[in-house]
């Protein structure tokens, strides 16, 4: 049954390009945010979420389709089961168990890795194709046990990352300056948390250097000010979280930005994490970790080149360092 009757002649209504399709895994805070984020932004075709309480996904399920009326047409799926994820382009996982009082970052990772099992197998399963995009933390650690669990190659494999970190980076370069974040460049990489590191010998205003600039200027050169903002970036997601109980806003437009950049192919640089092995001198085994990659429609499509002074090399082989040591690799 067809509301309308196709024009003599015309292509039947099955005849359209195949739809972009992507799933979000956890319907909570972050994968909320991310889904009307995709939503508004008008990214896909189809979305599709799993998660594990079935009342909780079926509300949020409704919730978004009764606004559909104000939203780009996206046909929305909420099931427990992976079927309904069949063919995804981009597959998002935000499902995490959450820090319980008292215990171990550790303790908490093999939770989510043995979490992970039950949901990474089943996406490669039902889209053996798609690009898998990971959120939950420890984001780098969970990034290489996605990659894995998927047998994917690399490039299909990506961490959230330091992208968010970057955002709130140049948020607080721009407030400083007074100038339009958009028009800051400045990347933080390495692992998205305590040891990540903020290249500031490459940050530009409008291709402006910051540090020569602030230097030829005769203005001090601030160096404990640009050192407060690195340390704000850093705390601020705990802050965000004492005040309101978890972040969302932010992480849902920073992983909409990459969603957009790698099914529109829009070749864009992020600081996202990727296997580093062999860039920037990483040594010691494989690791995933933040690094200004070139994203487009077959995922990570390089890793840029960006000039780092020796303190920053040296800071970024820490940061590899930290994340290698916090994990224990499972047995696979
Ligand atoms: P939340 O609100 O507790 O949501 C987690 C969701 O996962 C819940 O709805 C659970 O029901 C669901 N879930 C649990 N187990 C499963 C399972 N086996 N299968 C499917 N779904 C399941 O947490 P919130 O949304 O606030 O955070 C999610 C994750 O994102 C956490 O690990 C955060 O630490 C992480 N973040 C990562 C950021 C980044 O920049 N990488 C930023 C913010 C949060």
């Amino acid at each position: 049954k067809t509301f309308f009757t196709p024009i003599s002649g015309g292509a039947p209504p099955s005849a359209t390009k195949r739809p972009t399709k992507i799933t979000v895994v956890g319907v909570g805070n972050v994968g909320m945010a991310i889904a009307q984020t995709i939503l508004t932004q008008d990214l896909a075709d189809e979305l599709a979420l799993i998660d594990a309480k079935e009342d909780k996904l079926r509300g949020e399920m409704l919730d978004l389709q009764h606004a559909a009326a104000f939203l780009p047409r996206t046909k929305i799926h909420a099931s427990l089961d992976y079927a309904i994820t069949a063919n995804s382009d981009l597959c998002i996982v935000t499902a995490g168990a959450r820090q319980n009082p008292g215990e171990s970052r550790l303790n908490l990772l093999q939770r989510n890795v043995a979490l992970f099992r039950h949901i990474v197998p089943p996406l490669a399963k039902y889209s053996p194709d798609c690009i898998i995009m990971v959120v939950s933390n420890p984001v780098d650690v969970l990034t290489y046990v996605a990659w894995k669990l998927s047998g994917f190659p690399a490039n299909r494999v990506i961490g959230s990352g330091t992208n968010l970190d970057s955002s709130r980076f140049r948020f607080l370069i721009a407030d400083h300056l007074d100038v339009n974040a958009q028009d800051v460049q400045a990347y933080i990489v390495g692992e998205h948390g305590d040891s990540s590191v903020a290249l500031w010998s490459s940050i530009s205003v409008g291709g402006v250097p910051v540090l020569s600039f602030l230097k030829r200027q005769q203005i001090a050169y601030e160096k404990e000010t640009l050192e407060n903002i690195h340390k704000e970036v850093v705390q601020s997601a705990y802050e965000v979280i004492r005040l309101k109980g978890y972040t969302s806003w932010a992480i849902g437009y920073s992983v909409a930005s990459l969603a957009r950049t790698l099914l529109r192919d829009q070749r864009r640089i992020h600081p996202v994490s990727v296997l580093a092995k062999g860039f920037y001198d990483i040594e010691g085994g494989e690791v995933f970790l933040s690094l200004p990659a070139q994203l487009g429609r077959n995922g990570v499509l390089g890793v840029a080149n960006v000039h780092l002074n020796d303190e920053e090399a040296q800071q970024l082989r820490n940061s590899a360092k930290t994340i290698l040591e916090k994990f224990v690799p499972p047995t696979w």
